[in-house]
């Protein structure tokens, strides 16, 4: 007997749509876009052939339309992790469960998700405008500790290796390293982005190591941050969603990875607050390769 989801654990509206976002199953493209800001939605949406609907509720704005031919899905996911776990929750709840029965559906339904979205750079190959694909993203947000499957889910010999070099101090939590799928990786980020790990971190200025009034808990952080290297792989940048996405993304069946525009150069100090049109570049690669 497949298990019933109870009205107070998966809600749904009275016009039959999922409770944040307002999404009714067959809203749901195969391909998905997920972005921080709900004014990038339409920036995406932009370039379809064609738009079906567009709903929105509170910082979830969602047009599902048509690029050249494919079905597209972009989402506005807001700023962090926690709504990460919403977005990824519903967005499977649509695709994976029948929302009359309130049972999980007899066939498993994949979908491809592609974050696009801002970050800090941290080494001297991502100044402002680089484009950076995740190839595992370690969580300082905790979000997956919460699942039963997160150490299968995970690469627990980098997150040893990371605590290691960066003398991790268990206060601040229990970093998680999540691994963006390789297949979906190699497709978007082509030979034009560079690769790496991301920090995605429960906050923008004390979790990475932004220092304006209140000292920080451990002040030489970044630096051992910016000098670890393993695996032959270094972390590249920090932004806010990455783990949690190819994190849920593995554990529930899909495919994901992130790919961000650097925004800010923490090693040079500069930072560019005019970006939206610049990241136009990125949003046509992806729409070009998922
Ligand atoms: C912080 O300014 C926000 O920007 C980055 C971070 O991950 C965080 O969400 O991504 P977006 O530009 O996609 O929001
Ligand atoms: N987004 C972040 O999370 N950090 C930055 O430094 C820039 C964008």
């Amino acid at each position: 007997m497949s298990k019933y989801f109870a009205e107070s654990e998966l809600i749904i509206n009275e016009d039959g749509s999922v409770f944040h976002l307002h999404l009714k199953p067959e809203h749901l493209a195969d391909k998905v876009i997920l972005v921080g800001d709900p004014g990038r939605v339409a920036l995406v949406a932009s370039h379809f052939d064609s738009i079906e609907d567009e709903v929105e509720n509170r910082e979830f704005k969602t047009v599902t339309g048509t690029y050249n031919g494919k079905r597209i899905t972009v989402q506005s996911t807001g700023i962090g992790c926690d709504n990460i776990d919403i977005v990824l929750n519903e967005l499977d709840a649509l695709a994976n469960i029948d929302f009359k029965t309130r049972t999980e559906n007899p066939e498993h339904r994949e979908l491809t998700i592609v974050r696009i979205g801002t970050c800090g750079g941290l080494q001297p190959n991502t100044p402002i405008g680089t484009y950076v694909a995740s190839v595992k993203s370690i969580g300082f947000d905790g979000l997956l500790n919460f699942y039963a499957g997160r150490n299968e889910a995970c690469d627990l010999d980098f997150e040893k290796e990371f605590k290691k070099q960066v003398s991790w101090n268990p206060q601040i939590g229990n970093p998680y390293v999540s691994v963006a799928d390789k297949e979906l990786v190699d497709r978007i980020a082509g030979d034009d982005m560079v690769r790496g790990v991301t920090i995605a971190c429960g906050g923008f200025f004390g979790p990475q190591g932004r220092e304006l009034r209140l000292p920080l808990a451990d002040p030489n952080l970044n630096q051992k941050i910016e000098n670890f290297e393993y695996q032959n792989l270094r972390i590249c940048n920090f932004e806010m969603e990455s783990s949690a996405v190819a994190g849920l993304a593995k554990l529930m069946g899909h495919k994901a990875t992130t790919v961000c525009m650097v925004i800010a150069n923490r090693l040079a100090g500069e930072a560019n607050s005019s970006y939206k049109n610049t990241i136009d570049g990125l949003i046509e690669k992806v729409l070009v390769r998922i």
